[in-house]
């Protein structure tokens, strides 16, 4: 299998974020992305490369101009606020909910910060636009491998991305990369391109970019909104909207959920994605379903992504795996390993 490797990842190193009115040390640390590397090489997985730098315009097909402008600067303006601020990570404090403008771009950084984000989750530090830049180019590339014939490629990046939106961060996400492999899907000809979501969280950013949308359907198996982040959306009564209406399926699930009842979930997704005759498919490859993760509430176990993937194979599509959530940092290189390898075996 080829591997897609953001070797600029490190440049995101979050420091704190917030966390019950405390500042709490990141979850999401590069130390995720080495373990799965060292995974991905001790066990032979296939060939590692980088990618090239995509156009900003590949990545203008998902998210919003001033959005791109404004992370790509972001890190420049809060140092500029005050010098000092170099040694903090930028989190928002303000936020435009309901009723208030969303048309105005203040000149206000901290007012920017709100806009363009969903939490006080998520630190923008010094190389975070450089390395989410780089992942979502790996996303790019892992795509176009697909578009030449590949039956299956992973991108190995970190921040994740599918809580990101068409113009917000959140949930650690900055740059969608696995909307953005889907979006190349269908630029390089496919028509009709599915997004399965794996990871513990539901994909809000994923969601809602393409809710409207009959061209890409999106599939999540998550802990239930009612309980469980980002709770503003993932409810089973999301199903699409207007030409989208249809497109979308969420299969949410009590924290505590095992292997049994998870496996019967992702089964159903992939009968609802064959039903509508994908071309591709896309599966957000989070790993933080796994019983001993810190932040999440499932507990499968690691034999038990070997079965993850075998489940992937036989749906029989050009797939492209993109990383996204895992905390239990030390399992998370083996578990990731475990899904693809288990994919690779029967493909
Ligand atoms: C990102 B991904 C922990 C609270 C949870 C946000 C979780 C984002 C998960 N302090 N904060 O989907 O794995
Ligand atoms: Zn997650």
């Amino acid at each position: 299998m080829l591997v897609f490797h953001n070797d600029r990842h490190a440049l995101h190193h979050g420091r704190h974020e917030m966390f019950r009115g405390q500042l709490v040390p990141c979850f999401e640390v590069p130390a995720r992305a080495d373990y799965v590397l060292q995974e991905v090489r001790s066990r032979g997985l296939g060939p590692v490369q980088g990618a090239p730098d995509a156009p900003l315009e590949v990545f203008e097909r998902i998210h919003a101009p001033r959005y791109l402008q404004f992370l790509s600067t972001a890190w420049q303006e809060w140092v500029a606020l005050d010098p000092s601020n170099a040694e903090r990570d930028a989190l928002p404090s303000y936020w435009p909910i309901r009723t208030f403008r969303s048309d105005v771009l203040p000149a206000s950084f901290p007012a920017r910060m709100g806009l363009f984000s969903y939490d006080a989750g998520s630190p923008i530090t010094a190389g975070t636009w450089e390395a989410a830049r780089q992942g979502a180019s790996c996303a790019v590339a892992g795509a176009r491998s697909l578009l030449q014939g590949e039956r299956c490629a992973f991108v190995l990046t970190r921040p994740p991305g599918h809580h990101a939106g068409h113009d917000f961060f959140g949930g650690y996400c900055f740059l969608n990369n696995g909307a953005i492999a889907a979006q190349v899907l269908r630029d390089g000809g496919l028509q009709r391109v599915a997004v399965l979501d794996i990871d513990y969280h539901h994909g809000n950013g994923t969601q809602a970019i393409f809710y409207e949308r009959a061209d890409v359907f999106f599939a999540s198996v998550h802990g239930d909104p009612h309980t469980e982040y980002p709770y503003y959306l993932g409810y089973a009564d999301e199903r699409g909207a207007g030409a989208g209406l249809g497109c979308n399926l969420n299969l949410p699930l009590p924290r505590g959920t095992g292997f049994d009842r998870w496996r019967q979930a992702m089964a159903d997704a992939l009968q609802a994605i064959a039903a509508w005759r994908a071309e591709a498919l896309v599966v957000s490859l989070g790993l933080d379903t796994f019983a001993g993760d810190p932040i999440a509430g499932f507990t499968l176990a690691g034999d038990d992504y070997l079965r993850i993937g075998e489940d992937l194979a036989a749906a029989g599509l050009p797939t492209l795996f993109v990383f996204e959530g895992g905390y239990a940092v030390a399992e998370v290189g083996v578990n990731a390993v475990n899904v693809l390898e288990g994919f690779a075996q029967r493909a």
